[in-house]
């Protein structure tokens, strides 16, 4: 079905739109900007439409500033009209329209043409007739390198496109070191860095560029962890006071729940954080069998994957401490 896709694409220049989620992580522009960028240099019309900016770091990912990337967020009636001229749609990084918010999710849902998905999330929406959806994977840049791939196409893979499919790799695999991680994927990244892309320029870029708000935030978001269900699990909170003396801005807790896994014993870590309305965002990680996706699904409305999802509560912070210290214990027992 893919391959299908791939011939369609050989046969003639097409006009392609590329989307990914809102709030787009590493992972999502780097499969979007790298699948760009390759289409690009196979000779095919390309817009990227993104529903809102990518945190600072990201935004120096090659391409992004370019004329063919549009911020929905920034530029709605701009985004409409690349939506109204492709006839061929690549939705990436995501399993169902309503993630990409809700400016979009009607173009989607209306979109003429043909949608295909790229993505590793559980449970691909039924929206999307060529779906190209495997959980096994790490990130949809592997996807993307292994389109390439089956397209015979590496000979189009220019700097710009791998340094984007790496940097995909490197956020979504924790740099390489979550169970995702496979042979195939250090063979790819190999490919990717023969081709010019540098860990450790994206790992400088990514990591060593942080706001001294984020170091307060994440003092605040330690000092708090609590360890329950008899060691097994850990819970970081930020409440709204700890974020207003940290200085907090969007992207700062970016990261800080994986500490609580570094815990001796810890198996699952949770990280709370009120936001301003009250309401109780929620980050769930997971080492090994432990499925914090069929958890955050079941309990908070939430999802992901097994061994990272989300979810958000009304319950005030201390209330849902307690529901959760019961929730995880019964869980965990
Ligand atoms: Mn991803």
């Amino acid at each position: 079905m893919i391959h299908d896709v791939l011939q369609a694409l050989r046969q003639r220049t097409h006009q392609i739109l590329i989307t990914t989620h809102w709030n787009p992580d590493g992972d999502a522009i780097g499969s979007a900007l790298g699948w760009a960028h390759y289409l690009r240099a196979s000779g095919h019309q390309v817009r990227v439409v993104l529903p809102n900016a990518p945190s600072k770091p990201i935004q120096s990912s090659p391409g992004y500033s370019s004329a063919f990337v549009t911020v929905a967020e920034e530029r709605p009636d701009e985004a409409a009209e690349v939506f109204r001229r492709a006839e061929l749609h690549f939705a990436l990084d995501y399993n169902t329209p309503s993630r990409v918010g809700s400016a979009l999710e009607p173009m989607v849902r209306e979109f003429a043409g043909r949608q295909v998905l790229v993505d590793h999330h559980q449970q691909p929406d039924g929206l999307f007739v060529d779906a190209y959806s495997n959980t096994a994977k790490g990130s949809t840049s592997e996807m993307i390198a292994d389109l390439i791939t089956a397209d015979d196409g590496w000979g189009n893979v220019d700097v710009a496109c791998a340094e984007n499919l790496l940097m995909g790799m490197i956020t979504d695999t924790g740099s390489f070191r979550f169970p995702s991680t496979t042979a195939h994927t250090m063979a790819t990244a190999a490919r990717l860095i023969e081709v010019g892309a540098q860990p450790h320029a994206i790992h400088t870029r990514l990591f060593d560029a942080n706001p001294l708000s984020r170091l307060h935030t994440f003092g605040h978001g330690l000092q708090s962890a609590e360890l329950l269900a008899g060691g097994r699990a850990a819970i970081l909170s930020l409440g709204s006071s700890d974020l207003e003396s940290a200085g907090y801005v969007a992207g700062d807790s970016e990261g800080l729940v994986n500490w609580g896994l570094s815990v001796d014993g810890v198996e699952v870590s949770v990280l709370l954080r009120e936001d301003a309305a009250g309401l109780v965002k929620m980050s769930f990680r997971s080492t090994g069998d432990r499925d914090v996706n069929e958890f955050a699904r079941t309990h908070y409305s939430g999802g992901g994957h097994r061994n990272a999802a989300g979810g958000a509560s009304s319950l005030g912070l201390a209330q849902l401490k307690e529901e959760l210290t019961q929730k995880l214990s019964e869980w965990l027992a």
